[in-house]
């Protein structure tokens, strides 16, 4: 029997973990294959997840919840906040780091067999950047998981708005180490997630919670192909990932609903994925137009989808919106929200998509970090804690590349034909 253990680090990595938990509680009846994420002992299932943090402040929080059961070595933290991506990854990080590894390995031992980590954190924060970073790091040498799939769940800064020097020097440092590490990595930034609750709800306040709720229902929605319907997921995000580096995959999510909005606002099919791939239901928008290169539709019922047959003429009618490639899956469940609020919608989607749009907000992420290095704005700060200063310019040339990378799908014919003319030379 595979599984699938969860790692939830840092403030909003575990708040994120607590709001998934809550949520595959609700959906515990409904779980056919119950050891993808629970432990079984004596009749019971624990999860097999880790929450940890440099501080305990959110740890705690998680454990005053009392609707999930976690056993003990679900929880590891220290005494202080990193604040930066140095202090997460060196000093602060490497005191609990062997610990972390010590509490994973305690709860492999009883698998028969290990997939995949699922990983949240957001890279703003110290600890969700750098902790983040030496872990996923550490899983591969010290752990030995080399050959197990990590997929990331990560918030990213929201960059139009954030010029904070601390997020970007964290953002930029941990994303271009953890992507060596990391099988694929969903991103999210809790502005395009305000936008889309905003949009889809027009609430009078929006908290941590509505976002974290989102994030929550996009792996539940995933890791539901295997709990649901058995599944093999595998290749799930691989299949995204037109090289293994060109790793990053925007989701989407529909329908929200307030509970007493319930019934006005269902869609036709053909409306409800035509209006999931638009450029305003991303979780990370980008200013341009989507330009997907791989993409997979996700939609998620308790019964079989009366459009199951017609999917594929949906999906010819709607190339212009799917990219090169795409999947289209079905995930066979309940709705379930935790946010009282939130009506249990009878179909949902997510659309994951690997969208080239992507350069712009790469891009001016990669300014912002040139900027503020160029004028060695705090860049002491994380000299002081053990990082070198070539640290800085390999993350700079490093993140270059990327976007050099996707730009070239942005024009993906003119892509192959340079390829194809390099292999006639
Ligand atoms: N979506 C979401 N974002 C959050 C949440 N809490 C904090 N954030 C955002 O994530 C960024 C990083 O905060 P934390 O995750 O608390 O930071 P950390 O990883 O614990 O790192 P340090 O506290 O600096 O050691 C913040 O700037 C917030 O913008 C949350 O519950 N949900
Ligand atoms: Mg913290």
């Amino acid at each position: 029997m595979s599984s699938a253990f969860h790692i939830h680090i840092g403030g909003a990595g575990v708040m994120i973990g607590d709001m998934l938990w809550q949520l595959y509680e609700k959906e515990y009846n409904e779980t056919n294959q119950k050891n993808y994420i629970y432990n079984e002992v004596d009749g019971n299932h624990y999860p097999l997840a880790l929450f940890v943090d440099t501080d305990d402040r959110m740890i705690h929080e998680v454990q005053r919840n009392k609707s999930v059961k976690f056993k003990k070595h679900s929880f590891l933290h220290g005494k202080e906040d990193a604040l930066t991506y140095a202090r997460g990854c060196y000093d602060g990080g490497r005191l609990i780091q062997d610990e972390a590894l010590e509490c994973i390995r305690k709860q492999i031992e009883t698998m028969d067999r290990l997939d995949e980590f699922v990983i949240t954190s957001s890279i703003s924060g110290g600890t969700g950047s750098g902790f983040c970073t030496r872990l996923v790091a550490e899983l591969n040498w010290q752990g030995g998981y080399r050959e197990v799939r990590k997929n990331g769940f990560i918030i990213f800064p929201s960059s139009e708005m954030s010029n904070n020097i601390i997020d970007t020097y964290n953002a930029v440092l941990s994303i271009n180490i953890m992507r060596e590490y990391l099988t694929s990595i969903t991103i999210f930034d809790n502005q395009s997630m305000y936008n889309v609750i905003d949009h889809q709800l027009g609430l009078d306040f929006v908290d941590y919670q509505h976002l974290n709720n989102l994030v929550a229902q996009i792996i539940s929605s995933y890791t539901g192909l295997r709990r649901f319907n058995s599944e093999d997921n595998s290749e799930f995000f691989s299949n995204m990932c037109p090289y293994p580096h060109l790793q990053f995959i925007i989701p989407s999510y529909g329908k929200l609903t307030l509970m007493n909005d319930y019934n006005r606002k269902e869609l036709e099919s053909k409306q409800f994925i035509q209006y999931l791939t638009t450029k305003d239901q991303k979780l990370y928008q980008c200013p341009s137009n989507p330009n997907h290169i791989l993409t997979t539709l996700l939609l998620r019922q308790q019964y079989l989808n009366p459009f199951f047959g017609k999917l594929d003429i949906i999906h010819k009618n709607l190339d212009y919106f799917f990219g090169y490639r795409s999947d289209i899956f079905q995930c066979k469940s309940s709705n379930y929200q935790v946010l009282p609020e939130l009506a249990e919608m009878k179909q949902t989607g997510t659309f994951f998509s690997n969208d080239a749009s992507i350069v712009s907000r790469l891009q001016a992420l990669l300014d912002k970090f040139y900027k503020f290095k160029k004028r060695q704005a705090y860049t002491d700060t994380y000299l002081k804690e053990g990082m070198e200063n070539r640290e800085f310019s390999e993350a700079e040339e490093r993140l270059s590349s990327l976007i050099i990378d996707y730009d070239e799908f942005r024009n993906f014919e003119q892509y192959i034909n340079r390829d194809l003319k390099q292999d006639e030379l």
